[in-house]
């Protein structure tokens, strides 16, 4: 395997820098906080990590409105801790991945304040600008995911500008060459630092309509409260546009002129997201791989994982596989409680399927530690997300929340100030130190299961042959040449019996799984991964 393809099946950990680690003592974790636990990443057994953005940036959005892409944010640091974060990592045998928010900047940037000043200036069209209608109001019916029009009005061009999420974040034109020149710069700029792959930021929105037609009008989705306004809409033109991957084909030919670099695309959670991934993903894609909330909304069943499977079984996709993040309720709450209590053996259970996947993996800072959603009051949050659609959407903030590294330390070994966001309940018993020591700890299993993925070569880079077994069995098969290992995992509580053609009936226990080796027709318990 060539040094290029370092990312096929790889783990990535994803660094969200606010809430790892606070070396200053400001409550707010920073880049040096986050180099100082690069051990811990390591010995979970990821191959790469993924640092949420760190720019410049009023933080209307936590750092996902760009003011300087080239400068770090004081909060964090300097760009001299991001050199030695990147050293740290390539010493530690981690690739770095940074955050790339292709589709739009701060409205702070210096691109949108020439943009915003009149209609004639250099940087006039970077942005998509567009005339009021006759009674003033917005040129369409467009909607911010963030709440309310897409559209806000600049009185000195006496214009509206897009943005598809906060007003403090202005889309960019990325058909525009100079934005794509300025963009590509920006990507360079980071590879001569010695990064080795960019996450990219909402792919899906970076093409629209060019003639601006209106979405048509669509039922929303009770359940799905951030839908309540974004989902009264399909959004046939406002987004999902083909002309959105054409700057991504630019910068996958630009990273391939240098040596190659991770192109790992975040896509949308509306209708057809796998698919899209797949488009992205294929032969004729511009991106190595692509992961979607797609799948977080709604429950973890027989139903939901076979479709799972087959998504991962797809020769022509190469989806990276995310349960958690910071967009999204953490995984422990959604898919592993019992009786209003987190079950380790769901824990277990979601963990290995994900790891047993075929694809790429990501795997969000705390989900190794089993961490739940943490239960905010109103003012308690930060996100603007959450703040427009509270009570029905209690935002991001929750899976959001400091890192626990000490049981026994003042904040929890995060910081010794208040933290920016509270620690969520019991997560100081969840510490990663109180976790180290109990080999039947989330952590402990999660290592096992990484260094399995990484040790087997059919888990890691084998296709994936989905097994056709009646619920709650769920199941599949990874093959590489003439290796092969069963997955299968048993989504109740109860023992499952079930015949293999090459050996005896094998009993499954409980919210377990095994792994088997067909060739020897026996159990081959995964290195202390099996739950029984
Ligand atoms: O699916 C969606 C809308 O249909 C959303 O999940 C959307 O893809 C997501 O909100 C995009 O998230 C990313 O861009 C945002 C930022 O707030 C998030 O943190 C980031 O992950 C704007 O930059
Ligand atoms: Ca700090």
């Amino acid at each position: 395997m060539s040094d290029r393809n370092w990312w096929r099946g790889a783990t990535i950990y994803q660094i969200y820098p606010r809430s790892f680690l606070d070396t200053n003592g400001d409550g707010v974790g920073d880049l040096a906080g986050a180099t100082r636990r690069l051990d811990h990443v390591a010995a979970l057994g990821a191959d790469a990590v993924w640092l949420s953005p760190f720019y410049v940036s009023p933080m209307c959005d936590f750092g996902y409105d760009v003011a300087d892409h080239k400068a770090v944010d004081p909060l964090f640091g300097t760009l001299e801790d991001a050199d030695r974060f990147i050293a740290r990592a390539h010493a530690l045998g981690l690739r770095v991945l940074v955050d790339f928010v292709v589709g739009h900047v701060s409205d702070r940037h210096p691109w949108f304040r020439a943009s915003r000043a009149d209609r004639l200036n250099p940087k006039a069209d970077w942005f998509t600008w567009a005339d009021p209608q006759p009674d003033g109001g917005p040129p369409n019916n467009w909607l911010s995911v963030f709440s309310g029009p897409a559209w806000s009005w600049e009185p000195r061009r006496r214009q509206y500008y897009l943005h598809h999420f906060l007003a403090q974040q202005p889309s960019l034109d990325t058909r525009h060459p100079d934005v794509q020149a300025a963009l590509l710069d920006v990507a360079g700029f980071w590879l001569d630092r010695g990064v080795d792959g960019l996450r990219l930021d909402a792919i899906d929105f970076l093409g629209h309509d060019p003639a601006l037609r209106s979405n048509p009008a669509a039922g929303v989705d009770p359940g799905d409260a951030p839908a309540k306004l974004f989902g009264m809409q399909r959004h046939e033109n406002d987004m999902l546009h083909p002309e959105g991957e054409g700057f991504l084909h630019l910068l996958r030919t630009f990273t391939e002129a240098r040596g190659g670099a991770l192109l790992l695309g975040e896509v949308s959670s509306q209708p057809g997201a796998f698919g899209r991934i797949a488009a992205y993903t294929g032969p004729a894609g511009p991106l190595q791989t692509a992961y979607t909330l797609a799948p977080m909304r709604g429950p973890f069943d027989a139903q939901a994982a076979n479709s799972f499977i087959l998504e991962a079984a797809r020769t022509d996709s190469s989806p990276c596989w995310a349960f958690s993040n910071h967009d999204t309720m953490r995984v422990a709450s959604r898919w592993c409680m019992t009786d209003g209590k987190v079950d380790r053996r769901k824990l277990a259970l979601v963990a290995a399927f994900q790891a047993a996947l075929r694809g790429q993996l990501c795997v969000y800072q705390g989900e190794e530690l089993g961490l739940t959603e943490a239960e905010l009051t109103h003012d308690q949050l930060r996100d603007p997300f959450g703040i427009a659609f509270w009570p029905e959407f209690k935002g991001r903030d929750g899976s959001r929340t400091p890192m626990p590294w000490s049981a026994e330390e003042r904040g929890f070994g995060f910081s010794d100030a208040a933290p920016w966001l509270p620690f969520g309940q019991g997560h100081g018993g969840c510490a990663a130190d109180r976790q180290e020591r109990d080999p039947e700890s989330p952590l402990a299993h999660w290592r096992a299961l990484l260094h399995w993925r990484r040790d087997t070569p059919e888990i890691k880079h084998g296709s994936l042959a989905p097994m056709s077994l009646d619920a709650p069995l769920v199941g599949f098969e990874r093959v590489l040449g003439d290796r092969r290992t069963l997955c299968l995992f048993n989504l109740s509580d109860e023992r499952r019996t079930l015949s293999l053609e090459a050996g005896p009936a094998v009993i499954l226990p409980g919210w377990g799984f095994q792994l088997l080796d067909r060739s020897i027709a026996r159990p081959r318990r995964a290195r202390a991964v099996a739950v029984a």
